[in-house]
């Protein structure tokens, strides 16, 4: 196959994303994904290319995406071993995605928590134009510029929000991965992400800890799917073993994205698959690992609520965004 190139621009820098399986699916992916080009998203037929693309993904993530009869449905407990399996996935591949952990009714009551506050522009908000990322709008004053990217502060915002990021399962859950008493911060993540059709951005290759300052990078993010989850909504993609590679600092640009244009980092890219979740399915994945998601291109704004726990031993560093509001102790 001839390799694929596609010229983007990002943080001012221009970068080129090698697509070894072009000009397939695939590569359209990537393409619509680093220039955020919905007319470019091709012909009925070539969707049906892509969505089988997206099939393949959902075989490659299988190492990391437990079967449903391993975890519980309807947010009924998981079994000890269930859970075991799943925090060794998460420390062996850096994510792990565990379906149905949220029974359908849950997810459609903070669906729709999330969805009036969104339509009454509830503070706290962090807005697309504050970003800016790929696909955002220039500004405030640009068409689009309220759109919002995060209903931040999900822990404060809502009862129904608070009880899922101190429920009793999600407790559990890091106490078993982290060995000792867990701890909610309110300062990363700490959200209800939403991802709109227009000029919601796409999100370049990072690792969460790159702002981070806690003793050690050792933290684990929860995302719940509040609806469907693909690559054409701007689902997540993640770099499986990535979390333990220590990348040195040249492999990421000024503003701590890993760097496409370096053939080396296109190596673990390559890597990279992305699961397609349903509602109630959530990924666990670990601060380090390298993730990214592409533009919504669907018809609809996606919603995810999405919340950070780490070690009690793990203190954040005093005088940093990370210390700066009070945590929340789980046990
Ligand atoms: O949904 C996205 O665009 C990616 C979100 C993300 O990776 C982050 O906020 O760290």
């Amino acid at each position: 196959m001839t390799p694929f190139g596609i010229l983007w621009r990002h943080g001012g820098a221009f970068c080129i994303t090698v697509v070894r399986e072009a000009p397939s699916a695939r590569a359209r992916t990537f393409y619509n994904r680093a220039v955020g080009a919905r007319e470019k998203l091709g012909k009925p037929d070539q969707r049906n290319k892509r969505n089988k693309q997206q099939n393949k993904c959902r075989r490659c993530c299988s190492l990391s995406r437990l079967q449903p009869s391993q975890a519980s449905n309807n947010g009924s407990p998981m079994s000890v071993q269930s859970k075991k399996e799943q925090a060794q996935a998460l420390r062996e591949r850096g994510f792990v995605v565990v379906p149905g952990l949220v029974s359908p009714e849950r997810c459609d009551e903070l669906k729709r928590v999330a969805q009036e506050q969104l339509h009454a522009a509830a503070a706290p908000l962090e807005f697309e134009a504050d970003l800016r990322y790929p696909g955002a709008p220039e500004s405030k004053q640009a068409p689009g510029g309220h759109t919002v990217r995060r209903l931040l502060d999900a822990h404060s915002r809502h009862a129904r929000f608070r009880e899922w990021a101190t429920s009793p399962e999600i407790a559990g859950w890091m106490e078993l991965y982290f060995g000792e008493e867990p701890v909610l911060s309110r300062a990363h993540h700490n959200c209800m992400m939403t991802k709109h059709p227009m000029y919601g951005s796409l999100t370049g290759w990072h690792r969460d800890s790159r702002y981070w300052s806690f003793e050690r990078d050792d933290l684990v993010s929860v995302w719940l799917a509040l609806g469907a989850e693909t690559v054409e909504n701007g689902g997540l993609w993640f770099v499986p073993g990535s979390h333990t590679e220590p990348f040195t600092s040249e492999r990421f640009d000024a503003a701590k994205f890993f760097r496409a244009d370096l053939p080396g980092n296109q190596a673990w890219i390559d890597r990279a698959t992305s699961p397609t979740l349903k509602a109630g399915d959530v990924v666990f994945f670990h601060c380090n690992t390298l993730h990214s998601a592409g533009q919504n291109l669907s018809g609809d704004v996606k919603f995810s609520l999405v919340f950070t726990y780490h070690g009690a031993s793990n203190v954040p560093l005093p005088g940093t965004r990370s210390a700066s509001l009070p945590e929340v102790k789980l046990v």
